[in-house]
């Protein structure tokens, strides 16, 4: 597998400061990135936690339709506490997030190091599907749009969400793209065979599969169809979703994707995972064929702030830039950091092994 050419880490919590009072910034992670005006604009996800916390409650924050925050104060004892990103309620299952999360834009002159992390434009969760927070934002440039597709969450699911931008100072709200349960969503930087295409992640409720990624085709950019399983994405029951943008090279789009993988429980009978990096090239004019596929995972949690914070060993791709014969690689580390890492441009599309479904175009 290539070697990472090198690694650094962004921005981290303690960089920032909280966007209210009552909440502290716990996370800084899964970047959407641009370039723009010789820059790079990096939106991070900032996730903030109640700082008052009653014993024997969880705190979980929410804000309401003036986008108000409140805390709601659940009774432990009803709740599944396990995970330090949810809870869920012991009888009707229903979950709440620990933290809320909103988004920073930050700006670097040379891609590796935040020029100003104190200083960057705010963007808050609006409206009644984002009450939860908003997350996990992917920009991808189409024509002289910045468009972002983003995870909404609120008591009604957790939806993508779609808003653009000139500038990274003013935004503008598209509203739902996909309903709930979906996820992970990129979309192609053109069109493709006369249409804008996208990956997604539905996430099946009645458990005939495990999440995977689909394909889907618009005329707008808002209303979706004709969609698809991607093919060839079956790594063996692991729950896979898209992570940066398509990056169309010789060989055809560069894909980077997550993995979860489930790791023997530990020995107080705790759940533990990883999740990593995958690769793969999809045919230049039809994605849903996937040319070229990596054998092993591109990305593993490895440096000490991947292995260890919020969320134990996480490197979650979410955008990439090519620059100097380098796949530059964003990603959020931890549940905590911002990072970038480098991949030598040739040998990670050479890492992505012909596959012989190419044959069946
Ligand atoms: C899910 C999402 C991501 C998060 C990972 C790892 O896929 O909640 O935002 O980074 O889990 O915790």
């Amino acid at each position: 597998m290539p070697d990472r050419t090198f690694t650094h880490k962004l921005v981290s919590p303690a960089d920032l400061v909280p966007s209210r009072d009552g909440l502290e910034v716990i996370g800084v992670f899964n970047p959407g990135v641009a370039e723009l005006n010789g820059e790079t604009v990096i939106v991070g996800r900032v996730v903030e936690r109640p700082t008052d916390t009653q014993p024997g409650y969880v705190a979980s924050p929410r804000l309401d339709e003036h986008g108000t925050l409140l805390i709601d104060e659940l009774p432990e004892a009803q709740y599944d506490l396990s995970d330090r990103r949810t809870v869920t309620h012991r009888v009707d299952g229903s979950r709440r997030l620990r933290f809320i999360s909103h988004f920073r834009v930050f700006r670097s002159a040379d891609g590796k190091s935040i020029d100003d992390p104190a200083n960057a434009v705010v963007v808050l969760p609006e409206g009644p599907y984002e009450t939860y927070g908003i997350e996990d934002p992917r920009v991808t440039q189409i024509g002289d749009l910045f468009y972002i597709t983003y995870v909404a969450v609120s008591p009604r699911g957790v939806c993508t969400c779609l808003m653009s931008t000139t500038d990274f100072v003013t935004f503008h709200r598209h509203g739902i793209v996909l309903p709930p349960d979906n996820k992970d969503v990129v979309l192609f930087p053109e069109k493709l065979l006369g249409d804008y295409v996208a990956i997604h992640r539905p996430m099946p409720m009645i458990k005939f599969a495990e999440p995977a990624m689909w394909l889907a085709r618009s005329q707008n950019l808002m209303q979706w169809g004709a969609h698809e399983q991607m093919q060839g994405t079956d790594l063996g029951g692991l729950r896979i979703g898209g992570g940066t943008p398509p990056v169309r090279t010789r060989d055809g789009w560069l894909i980077i994707y997550h993995a979860k993988h489930d790791l023997p429980d530990a020995p107080n009978g705790e759940k533990r995972f990883e999740y990593v990096a995958h690769a793969m090239l999809l045919h230049p004019d039809n994605p849903r064929t996937v040319v070229g596929m990596a054998t092993a995972p591109i990305m593993t949690p490895q440096e000490d702030f991947e292995t260890h914070g919020f969320v134990d060993g996480v490197v979650f791709p979410t955008g990439i830039i090519e620059r100097d014969e380098q796949f530059w690689v964003y990603y959020g580390a931890a549940d905590e950091h911002v990072a970038v890492c480098g991949f030598d441009r040739r040998e990670l599309l050479a890492a992505c092994e012909p596959l012989e479904q190419a044959a069946e175009v």
